[in-house]
């Protein structure tokens, strides 16, 4: 900030006995003060009352605010058709993307009238949706374990290790979280890029936010972030593919999460979530805004003392130690008790299985709220910790 120091308004009170002087001597008098006050330096004022005018802060020229940059692709159209014409909380939509953002309507209506309605989508989240009110099943972490320690993603998860060697071990100095973490993520989300979806992002997250009731405004928020995205990139919206739920490239970011914590970490100037380098730094960064911890637990498995455990479990519970104990669950080694500790619950085919699950752990579930989800990406990272 520049401050214009334009002029000093220096008055000085003269201690002279204005009753023996004419007015003319008593105006020649202050003015050979105020000069001699002013020749001498200003401290000559220090025990008089120095008025100062304001110093004048210098404004910044008015600069217009710059225009938003150019979408892409040369959508346009003066009202929505296709599959979603006639809704009108996508309208309403359109006209928040333009108020708020400066999106040109008719493109708005142009490209999502393009949008394709994913009923398949709609029916999945349905069943699971049924499948999460009837809560953890007897064998579920059994079958669910299956599908990602499996011989497949442990090999695809070493080649890759080694082709990306520098950039995994650049991340974990940078970000303090440890490669196989990073790997164990990539390993559940798409096997290394093997499987990044094959949805358009925008079909994905048009059908969610405006024909899923129960997420919709997450999934609106999310169209919201992926349009800013595209506009940011420089990337035509109607073009990237992703998850069925609009997750997109190795590391499966939804749009909001790029926004915030995707970075460019192979120093290219572009944030590209399909490039395996950049997915690995945005990967790590994002662990470290949820609260990773280097050299802190993830798990620690406990042992019971066969009475049912009453205690609700889940990846959000939290019980200190002493509770835990009290319950007939033990640490079957020393753990630190120094945070609200979460009680994980495995149901395997033959029995239940109970561990802590430290705050380390809890970030894991930033990037799925899922115990089993968390627990097969920390089972991975052993695993993968193992091989490397
Ligand atoms: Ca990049």
């Amino acid at each position: 900030m520049r401050f214009s120091l334009s002029f000093f308004a220096v008055s000085g009170r003269q201690q002279v006995p204005c009753f023996l002087l004419s007015f003319a001597a008593l105006r020649r008098q202050l003015l050979l003060c105020c000069l001699a006050l002013t020749f001498f330096g200003l401290s000559a004022c220090a025990d008089q009352p120095v008025y100062v005018a304001s110093p004048k802060i210098a404004q910044p020229p008015l600069t217009p605010t710059p225009a938003p940059p150019a979408c892409v692709g040369s959508y346009h159209a003066g009202q929505l058709s296709g599959d979603f014409a006639g809704y009108p909380d996508l309208e309403e939509f359109v006209e928040l993307m333009v108020q708020k953002h400066g999106f040109e309507r008719e493109y708005l209506f142009g490209l999502l009238s393009q949008a394709r309605r994913k009923d398949w989508t709609l029916n999945y989240y349905a069943q699971s949706d049924q499948a999460t009110k009837r809560g953890p099943t007897v064998g579920g972490w059994t079958s669910y374990r299956a599908k990602f320690l499996h011989e497949r993603h442990i090999n695809a998860g070493v080649a890759f290790a080694r082709r990306h060697q520098a950039p995994l071990q650049r991340a974990a100095r940078m970000y303090g979280v440890p490669q196989e973490y990073i790997l164990g993520i990539l390993a559940v989300e798409t096997n290394f890029g093997a499987f990044v979806g094959k949805d358009r992002v925008l079909d994905a997250l048009t059908t969610l936010g405006f024909d899923y009731r129960r997420r919709g405004e997450y999934f609106r928020g999310e169209l919201e972030s992926f349009l800013l995205m595209t506009r940011k990139e420089r990337m035509d919206p109607a073009r990237p593919v992703g998850s069925f739920a609009g997750a997109m490239g190795l590391g499966q970011f939804m749009p909001t999460s790029f926004l915030k914590w995707a970075v460019d970490f192979n120093g290219d100037g572009r944030k590209d979530l399909w490039d395996p380098e950049d997915a690995i730094g945005s990967i790590a960064n994002y662990f470290v805004q949820h609260g990773w911890q280097p050299g802190q637990a993830v798990v620690t498995p406990l042992h019971s003392d066969g009475r049912p455990v009453l205690l609700k479990p889940g990846y959000d519970s939290r019980y200190s130690l002493a509770e835990l104990r009290q319950a007939g669950l033990t640490p079957v080694r020393p753990c630190s008790s120094d945070n609200a500790l979460s009680l994980l619950l495995l149901r395997h085919q033959r029995a239940d299985q109970y561990l802590i699950g430290h705050p380390n752990f809890y970030t894991i579930t930033r990037y799925n709220n899922s115990t089993y989800y968390a627990m097969a990406v920390h089972e991975l990272a052993v695993t993968f910790k193992k091989m490397l």
